[in-house]
């Protein structure tokens, strides 16, 4: 087994604590994260799978859901970059981060042109008050027409003014690249 030395180093760095949750982006050709909403504890990993066409995982707000957030301390927030996929491909690129933070939601969109106002969202740990479907309906309601830029100054009419943006980005790290993460998926996928 070629990647037995992968699982002492998983264990080492602590990545392997916690759940891994894997969701499916872009099945069937459609611009949908699947599951679209998530409840995840402190540690857990989660892990996105593309599947088709050219998507990104990307972290923005709930006040402003198509723009790549900025973090308290000016790093940008989670994102994958783009993920094409071959229409014929038989392998998927991934992407992961850890949940570091479940004090408040964490809220995601793709940033192909077009897609956040089509409705391509995620979310972890939404709430009553800011619930996905909620977050959902303030991304389509964005009216940039442009989510392929990082510095896209959309808004959105469903804004709430009390999400913060110090609290926005501290919640989820990066974890490994996709070509590291593919090997994993392998070593699963070998074992069973
Ligand atoms: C994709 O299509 C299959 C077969 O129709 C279906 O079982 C599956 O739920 C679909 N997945 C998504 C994310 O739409
Ligand atoms: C997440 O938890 C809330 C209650 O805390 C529940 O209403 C909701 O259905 C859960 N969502 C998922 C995707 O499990
Ligand atoms: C994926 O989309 C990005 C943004 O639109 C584009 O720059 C890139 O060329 C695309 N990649 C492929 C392989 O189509
Ligand atoms: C996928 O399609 C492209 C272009 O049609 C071709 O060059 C490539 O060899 C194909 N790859 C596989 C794995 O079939
Ligand atoms: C939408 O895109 C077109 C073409 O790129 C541009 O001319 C227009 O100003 C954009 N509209 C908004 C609201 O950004
Ligand atoms: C989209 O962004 C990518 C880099 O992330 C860039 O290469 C590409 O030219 C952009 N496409 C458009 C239409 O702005
Ligand atoms: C978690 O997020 C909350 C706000 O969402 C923040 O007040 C708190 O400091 C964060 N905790 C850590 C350990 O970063
Ligand atoms: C900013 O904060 C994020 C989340 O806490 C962290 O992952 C990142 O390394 C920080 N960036 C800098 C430059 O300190
Ligand atoms: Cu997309």
């Amino acid at each position: 087994m070629r990647f037995s030395a992968i699982i002492p180093a998983l264990l080492s760095a602590g990545v392997a604590l916690g759940e891994v949750i894997t969701i499916q982006v872009g099945a069937n050709d459609s611009l949908t994260y699947s599951p679209s909403s998530v409840n995840a504890s402190v540690g857990d990993t989660i892990m996105f799978e593309f599947v088709a066409k050219n998507h990104t995982i990307s972290q923005s707000t709930f006040a402003d859901p198509c723009t790549l957030t900025t973090l308290a301390n000016g790093s940008t927030g989670v994102d994958s970059g783009f993920m094409p996929v071959a229409a014929n491909a038989t392998s998927f690129p991934t992407f992961s981060f850890t949940v570091q933070n479940t004090s408040a939601p964490l809220w995601f969109y793709c940033r192909q042109t077009g897609h956040c106002e089509a409705g391509m969202v995620f979310a972890i740990n939404p709430t009553a008050s800011k619930s996905f479907s909620a977050f959902q309906a303030a991304a389509k309601a964005t009216t940039s027409n442009s989510t392929n830029s990082t510095t896209s100054s959309a808004s959105s009419t469903a804004a709430s003014t009390t999400a913060s943006t110090t609290a926005s980005g501290a919640g989820a790290v990066r974890v490994g690249s996709a070509a590291f993460v593919l090997s994993v998926v392998g070593l699963v996928a070998g074992l069973l």
